[in-house]
């Protein structure tokens, strides 16, 4: 018997007729009703607290969604994805970022080999990598201490490591400047290196394939930079090291692979910053620091795998994301981390959701008939209060909200820590509760003023709330996101862990490369708008 199409199956119907209740209640109603409301739809696991209240949700709501989980057999998707199953059925992989922060005992096969051991003799290599470095017997080929870390990579291979650096800035090497390059925007390049002493710098060629255009062109770039001013072939043993899983590449490029971290085919490379896609993290923090950060992943993904559905955070957090965009009609989702620290966190996030979860058949090939992943945007708190929040207080879009906030600063400066957070609460009060009309014109405003003082309320919000942002706490943040975006893969029957839809521009962008370094026009076959940006540009220039 073949499965049933998501949209057939009784559990979506089901949720497909309560929303038409729902739609027609408000949360001032919910929280009404339910007094015990901001207490019962709490979860609390590994040191995060949800607060899932502020959901257009019931207790029915709730039963509903664990019921399509059960039927879409989320459990025992997580079951294949933890057991190394080939989950990543078009590119034919296993799924095993779990795998990188097992512990050293663990057993995980893959094609009947335990990766567990490899995982820790690539760690080990790192620690002893990123202790040289950061207690200055690595020396640059001047015999100079390396002060200045520069991680070039795109998309994964610069995302996390990017994310993580920031998040983690205050327990990171203050005496060391870490940057990095993706684009290839040579801007990018220069800007990160212009104040840098060449002898004194370290590249990491991050790139699981060590093929992709824009990290290849700028370690050419890198290797040019440093070499002008070295004068010695020998120096880039000294100064570059690759991550990669490619070391046929990584020897071609000139990189001794003595002087490489590997990593596994099974690392997608939006899963891969506590791979060692992530030694960038390890030199800033050193090693102790990025294993507690790998313990904090594995302490969510334990979570994950072994909490019934009615307190998995992730489980919640995926589920809910499922409700507001399928039944809710929400297409969007803004992530506001009120810490300075997590400025890139939205960044990192939207590639973890959109390129897992931006996909229009479903596992099978077949034409969803139901949206997918919703897109994923945002700010840190407070700024964006000053620029789009009035969208979302007064606007006609439902977006759904999520607040990421921690009981203590790393910077407790006077009053600041308690400003911040009564902001968090406030936003999300006043997006659920608004403000009645009745109420605003009660204050005194005259009739024409009052509409566009008054706020709607009505809008869903999730608040997540941890103590602090330590290492082990980025690790079970991130873990907590990479396997709500699973859950909602799992239910909308999608393979989360490939990217086709990065490669068509990727292959035109190669044809047009030459088209441009080309005078002759004649070869120009593309269309009618292509055509004439090309020879625009060629004269522009
Ligand atoms: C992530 C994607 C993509 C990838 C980059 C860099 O899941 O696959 O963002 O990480 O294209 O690829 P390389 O690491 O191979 O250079």
């Amino acid at each position: 018997m073949s499965t049933p199409s998501l949209t057939q199956r009784p559990e979506w119907q089901a949720l497909q007729n309560h929303s038409q209740h729902i739609k027609q209640t408000h949360l001032r109603a919910l929280f009404a009703a339910e007094p015990q409301r901001g207490d019962d739809l709490t979860t609390e696991a590994e040191g995060i607290f949800l607060d899932y209240s502020k959901n257009r949700v019931t207790a029915e709501t709730m039963q509903l969604l664990w019921s399509l989980a059960a039927a879409c057999d989320v459990g025992g998707h997580v079951a294949a994805m933890f057991r190394g199953d080939a989950i990543n059925l078009t590119e034919k992989r296993a799924v095993l970022h779990t795998a990188l922060r097992a512990p050293r005992l663990a057993t995980i096969l893959v094609d009947g080999r335990n990766v567990v051991p490899d995982v820790h003799v690539v760690l080990d290599r790192m620690s002893e990598f990123a202790t040289r470095v950061r207690d200055g017997s690595w020396l640059g080929h001047t015999g100079k201490r390396i002060r200045n870390i520069v991680n070039i990579g795109i998309g994964g291979s610069d995302l996390g490591p990017v994310m993580a650096y920031e998040a983690l800035r205050h327990f990171a090497a203050r005496d060391m400047t870490f940057r990095f390059v993706s684009n290839i925007d040579g801007t990018d390049f220069a800007e990160a290196t212009r104040d840098l002493n060449p002898e004194e710098t370290l590249f990491i060629a991050a790139s699981k394939t060590f093929t992709t255009l824009e990290t290849m062109t700028n370690a050419r770039t890198a290797r040019a930079w440093c070499l002008a001013a070295l004068k010695d072939d020998a120096a880039v043993a000294k100064h570059f090291v690759a991550v990669s899983t490619n070391a046929a590449e990584v020897s071609k490029f000139g990189i001794d692979t003595a002087n490489m971290f590997g990593f596994w085919d099974w690392v997608g490379g939006r899963y891969s910053m506590d791979s060692s896609i992530g030694l960038s993290t390890m030199l800033a923090i050193g090693p102790d620091a990025f294993r507690e950060m790998l313990g904090g992943f594995h302490a969510m993904d334990e979570h994950f795998r072994t909490a019934p559905v009615e307190s998995n955070l992730p489980m919640l957090l995926g589920l809910l994301s499922v409700w507001n965009n399928n039944f809710l009609g929400a297409h969007t989702v803004a992530v506001l981390p009120y810490d300075q620290y997590l400025k890139r966190f939205p960044a990192y996030l939207q590639q973890l959701t959109m390129e897992s979860t931006g996909k229009h058949v479903t596992t099978a090939g077949a034409s969803v008939d139901y949206e997918t992943g919703p897109i994923y945007w945002g700010e840190p708190g407070t700024n964006g209060q000053h620029s789009f929040y009035q969208l979302i207080h007064q606007g006609t879009r439902l977006i759904p909200c999520d607040f990421i906030a921690f009981a203590r600063s790393q910077n407790p400066l006077g009053r600041h820590h308690d400003l911040l957070m009564a902001n968090v609460f406030a936003q999300a009060e006043a997006l659920a509760f608004g403000k009645t009309l009745a109420e605003v014109t009660a204050e005194g405003n005259p009739d024409w003023l009052a509409p566009h003082r008054s706020f709607e309320g009505n809008r869903p919000s999730n608040v997540i709330l941890a103590e602090s942002l330590t290492p082990a706490m980025l690790g079970k943040l991130v873990a907590l996101y990479e396997h709500s975006v699973f859950v909602q893969a799992a239910i909308w029957n999608i393979d989360a862990f490939d990217q086709w839809g990065v490669e068509l521009g990727k292959v035109l962008a190669q044809r047009i490369v030459p088209e441009l370094e080309s005078a002759t026009d004649s070869d120009l076959k593309h269309d009618s708008s292509t055509n004439a940006l090309i020879r625009r540009y060629r004269s522009m220039r």
